[in-house]
């Protein structure tokens, strides 16, 4: 649980860093008269305990040197309440409901608040078993739960679509989206990481006391959500907002097949409307810039759910017209309940099918929905996936499989619950989809992969390289140690041989 907050007043200045150990305090006034700590040495260590009585010290706690019988908490760290009542014991003193047994998480909380806080169940010791032929310990206490810690990979934490800190994440999706437009890859990460931490949160972060503790929030990154709790806004959010590169930059890389270089150029040529690029006669579009400009307005307006459901029957349709049994699963952000996207996503694999029948599938489906007039745009690319590869080491690696970068003409009738923003007289809706084959056994890596996010898959890439000597990526498992490839038949099992919790897709949306 979330200690409860309080209501930032101050005003918004750097508070000078009191951490020094180096120079020995003077003689502190007490403020808090009627506590009298001990911190134990024990699993502690000296210098860390130096450094938390100090601390306590200059924050007006009376802290002791020595067990005395003035004592009235012990605050210990590792220690389980039967570790402190032996060493009690060891020194002579029995354990009494006058004396308080304490995690030190309790005595870094007080740190936090400035002063005392209330002592509740997950700060008190437990004390386990007595332990032979002690004296009765004190009755035991409610055991505290479990240990809630942020954790810096996003593939530790449960994200689900409930974002209750939308406030700070736009801001930061917008700063590491222009980062992004220029090129500087560092802060961008920290952005988007920030955005992704603050995503994952049970509660709405409304004091920078919320803040203590959470992984992934530098003091830049903190110094902007002090901004926006004070000001309601970040006045470099509104700057970036109002950037003409960045307004550009964001037009641009709206239209299907334009990415930053194009973007650049453009903006460099001059441009900053999306209707004078449209008109020049100098500049040369790709096709898929070109298929990008001419259904530009349904491509913006995003997929919604029933329209990708109504996808998802044409493309089974299709598939199973050649491979009946195929499995088609829709991926991406759908899978992972969002009500919208950019596109629709699904994973493709057969596992009754020879190589070639698997080759041929993609093809054969791109043909008939020629035929049929359903085609609007297409883009093949073959597989290049070796079997014997081993996975790669970079964290935003595309994939080797077969697959098909299309849009499709999906007809208003098709979709459930009737209509999608109609045009006039038009009847159909531009949708762009993304089909993706893989050899059956590789189907949980493909699967995992292409549900994302982006930044979940990077995470998860990321703790399988540090922490686990290992390299995932859309194909397979690597273990570097045991030199083997792991095999798995589903995410669970990937998940397992990470040695991670499972997660569910819903709860992927770092
Ligand atoms: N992915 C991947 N390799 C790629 C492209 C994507 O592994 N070359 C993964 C990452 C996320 C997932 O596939 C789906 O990608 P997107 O469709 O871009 O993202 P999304 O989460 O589905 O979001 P959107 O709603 O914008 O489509
Ligand atoms: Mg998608």
């Amino acid at each position: 649980m979330h200690s409860p907050r309080m209501a930032h007043s101050g005003p918004r200045k750097k508070r000078p860093r009191q951490m020094g150990t180096q120079m020995a305090s003077p003689p502190q006034d007490i403020k808090f008269r009627d506590l009298v700590l001990f911190i134990l040495e024990k699993k502690m260590g000296s210098t860390r305990r130096a450094f938390l009585m100090e601390l306590a010290r200059r924050k007006g706690f009376r802290v002791e040197n020595e067990l005395s019988d003035s004592v009235t908490h012990i605050v210990a760290e590792n220690n389980s309440g039967s570790d402190v009542l032996q060493w009690l014991q060891v020194q002579n003193r029995r354990a009494s409901s006058q004396l308080e047994l304490l995690d030190v998480s309790w005595l870094i909380e007080c740190m936090r608040a400035g002063e005392p806080v209330e002592m509740t169940g997950r700060h008190q010791l437990v004390v386990r078993r007595d332990p032979a032929g002690s004296p009765s310990p004190e009755p035991q206490k409610t055991p505290p739960p479990a240990v809630t810690e942020i954790s810096p990979y996003a593939c530790q934490r449960r994200t689900t679509l409930n974002n209750c800190n939308h406030i700070f994440t736009d801001a930061f999706e917008v700063l590491a989206e222009n980062c992004e437009f220029r090129e500087n890859d560092g802060s961008c990460l920290a952005f988007m990481r920030a955005a992704s931490v603050l995503k994952s949160l049970p509660f709405t972060i409304i004091s920078m006391k919320d803040t203590e503790g959470i992984p992934c929030l530098g003091d830049k990154v903190k110094s902007i959500i002090e901004e926006i709790i004070e000001d309601g806004e970040s006045s470099e959010v509104k700057a970036v907002l109002n950037d003409e590169r960045y307004r550009s930059f964001k037009l641009f890389t709206s239209v299907f097949g334009v990415g930053l270089k194009t973007s650049e150029k453009w903006f460099r040529m001059g441009f900053r409307t999306l209707s004078k690029v449209r008109s020049d006669q100098t500049l040369k579009f790709t096709q898929m810039q070109k298929a990008g400009f001419l259904y530009y307005e349904d491509l913006v307006s995003c997929v919604t759910k029933a329209e990708a459901e109504a996808v998802g029957v044409l493309v089974k349709e299709a598939v199973w017209a050649f491979l009946p049994d195929a499995f088609v699963t829709m991926t991406g952000g759908f899978r992972r309940g969002k009500k919208m996207g950019h596109d629709v996503d699904f994973l493709i694999t057969s596992p009754g099918s020879t190589e070639e029948e698997e080759q041929q599938l993609l093809p054969k489906v791109i043909n008939l929905w020629e035929r049929k007039g359903l085609l609007l745009y297409y883009d093949l690319v073959e597989s290049t996936f070796e079997k014997l590869k081993l996975p790669s080491r970079k964290v935003d690696a595309l994939d080797h499989f077969q697959k098909c970068f299309l849009i499709l003409k999906l007809h208003h009738e098709r979709v459930d619950s009737g209509k999608s923003s109609q045009q006039e007289g038009k009847t159909w809706k531009a949708i762009r989809v993304d089909l993706v084959m893989c050899p059956y056994e590789c189907r949980a890596f493909a699967l995992l992969g292409w549900t994302g996010s982006r930044q979940f898959e990077r995470d998860l890439r990321r703790y399988a390289t540090h922490e686990r000597k290992m390299m995932l990526d859309n194909h397979a498992l690597y273990d570097k140690t045991k030199r083997i490839f792991l095999k798995a038949e589903s995410e669970e099992e990937i998940f397992a041989h990470l040695g991670l919790e499972y997660i569910d897709p819903w709860e992927r949306n770092a």
